[in-house]
């Protein structure tokens, strides 16, 4: 007898911060909603990237939920940029505090869902850690899949006959690695690669760091939060986030004035050296046309190059070390310690830009017909961000349009939070949103919160099925492009673009209007009866 599929309100896809945020608002409606996550815990990103040297970048007083006013004053952040561990115990306060988890069900990975007309439902199917596989259905399906969760692991040709261990920075062993007197190579220089390099110099006997492309780094300035700083942000807490909101990026950062072209080269750098001596990502706010004018966006590139010259000893390293590219072409990397470890005598910066790896062999990787010698070998590629973590699960839609050959050459997606094809599906800070733009924590809660008012909406006015309608799809990713367009990181090789990715189409992710325009403009969609949608 063919065992009846369980019937839920929404399955949602993800247990990370958006998974969570989102089931619990659901759940609040009285939805029956099931949660499906591939790790053993929750919190995503901050789950699975257990690398040495993991925190968050952006400062945690702002990098966490604001929707409830309990959370954010009873939760003490211990430093301004906390680890990976305290992020995850975060997470798992939540799920505590709100009682989330008996709707999730952990080690299981959603491999396929396909939209069924007739009954106006999505059927997800899933498989447990053994291989195992079920399938429910739901009348919605949100995405909350996570930008930065498919991991790249890159293609080297005899990567599997290397004898020693192998690890993924964005796939990290819960129990760690030791490196104590061990010879490690780390392939990547983005911001998982900066912020392990010092970490893993400090343990390991010799550290080659295979460099393709050198990154901005700048110094994070990590130190444990004052309680003074923490009782005055927490008493101001609604007016400080109501602030960051009206900012492109969700961060409050400070912006100095219009044009770095429009102030004397003193005045320029005495700027500059504030942010570098504060640290952290507010340098990429200093002045407003960095992203307009090529020789303004040097200026910058050229205070950071000076500071690597000052930092590294040996004059070859720190020209291999000066970014090349424009300044914030590719995600700003926030380090510690990241330029001055390349003054130890146990770190040697191999410069693959031109001659890139040949192949690994079982003992190492060769470059340029040398063989690196290594006993543990660290991946730090990053992520097929974005659209990867949505292509790699088996998505069909109306008439069996599967989402990969709709987007074969590129996402099209209406607000980055549906697709046209795709009845009732959401996708949480899915590509032409912010997203990765912005501060990822309010970026979501403004998603899913618009979601939830959809789901609202869509209940009191009778209504079952919602879908993006193909023009207003069509409309916004030409706007999506054009915004792109205008930007000077249009003309960089970055993974904002998939350029990271072999064969992967370039066409920008994010949209780069920034967080207030973009969330006036899900507002105004909704105020006109969710304009650009066709529900029924
Ligand atoms: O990944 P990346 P990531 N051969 O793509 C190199 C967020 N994040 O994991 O630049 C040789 O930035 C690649 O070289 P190139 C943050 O948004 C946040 O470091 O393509 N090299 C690059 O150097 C970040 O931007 C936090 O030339 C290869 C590196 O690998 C995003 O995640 C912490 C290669 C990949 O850098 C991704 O960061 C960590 C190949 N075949 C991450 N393939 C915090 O909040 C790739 N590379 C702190």
């Amino acid at each position: 007898m063919l065992k009846q599929k369980p019937v839920y309100d929404a399955i949602v896809v993800g247990a990370g911060f958006a998974g969570m945020y989102m089931l619990y608002r659901l759940r609040e409606r009285g939805m029956r909603v099931r949660v499906f996550e591939t790790g053993t815990s929750v919190g995503g990103t901050w789950y699975w990237n257990r690398y040495p040297g993991a925190r968050v970048d952006t400062e945690t007083m702002f990098y966490s939920y604001q929707f409830s006013e309990e959370l954010q004053q009873e939760w003490n952040w211990p430093e301004r940029y906390p680890a990976q561990l305290d992020l995850a115990a975060y997470a798992r306060h939540v799920a505590d505090r709100f009682e989330l988890w008996p709707d999730i069900q952990f080690e299981t990975r959603v491999s396929a869902a396909a939209w069924g007309e007739d009954q106006c439902l999505w059927t997800v199917q899933t498989e447990d850690g053994d291989g195992a596989q079920s399938s429910v259905a739901a009348r919605y399906c949100i995405m909350a899949t996570g930008c930065l969760s498919a991991v790249n692991y890159p293609k080297f040709e005899g990567l599997s006959d290397f004898a020693g261990e192998t690890f993924h920075t964005a796939h990290w062993p819960e129990a760690g690695a030791d490196f104590t007197g061990k010879r490690v190579a780390v392939i990547g220089t983005g911001s998982s690669g900066v912020q392990s390099i010092p970490v893993m110099a400090e343990q390991a006997a010799h550290l080659h760091v295979f460099q393709r492309t050198a990154n901005y780094v700048i110094p994070a300035r990590n130190r444990p939060l004052e309680p003074d700083e923490v009782a005055e942000i927490k008493a101001n807490y609604p007016a400080l986030r109501a602030q960051a909101k009206k900012s492109f990026s969700g961060n409050d950062f400070p912006v100095a004035g219009p044009s770095a072209l429009a102030v004397s080269e003193e005045e320029r750098n005495r700027e500059y050296e504030a942010r570098w001596t504060a640290g952290g990502l507010s340098i990429m706010a200093t002045y407003a046309d960095f992203q307009t004018s090529e020789a303004a966006n040097e200026t910058a590139s050229e205070f950071v190059r000076g500071k690597i010259r000052q930092i590294v000893d040996d004059p070859a390293v720190a020209e291999l070390l000066a970014p090349k590219q424009l300044f914030m072409c590719k995600r700003l990397c926030v380090g510690t310690d990241y330029y001055e470890t390349y003054n130890r005598d146990n770190v040697t910066l191999v410069d693959i830009s031109e001659t890139p790896i040949e192949r690994i062999t079982p003992e190492g990787v060769s470059v340029e017909g040398r063989v690196y010698e290594v006993d543990v070998l660290v991946l730090a590629t990053g992520f097929d961000a974005v659209t990867g973590a949505l292509k790699r699960i088996d998505i069909s839609g109306v008439d069996d349009i599967t989402l990969r050959e709709k987007w074969e050459d590129g996402p099209k997606a209406y607000l980055g939070l549906g697709i046209s094809g795709f009845p009732n599906m959401f996708t949480i800070t899915g590509p032409g949103s912010p997203s990765v733009l912005t501060n990822m924590i309010p970026s979501i809660e403004q998603h899913v919160e618009w979601i939830t008012g959809c789901i609202d909406h869509m209940r009191d006015n009778g209504k079952t099925r919602i879908e993006a309608e193909r023009e207003a799809e069509a409309a916004w990713v030409q706007h999506v492009n054009e915004v792109g367009d205008l930007s000077l990181r249009a003309n960089c090789q970055s993974w904002y673009f998939g350029s990271n990715i072999p064969g992967k189409p370039r066409v920008v992710l994010p949209y780069s209007g920034g967080f207030p325009v973009y969330a006036r403009k899900c507002e105004d969609v909704a105020a006109k009866g969710y304009e650009g949608f066709s529900l029924n």
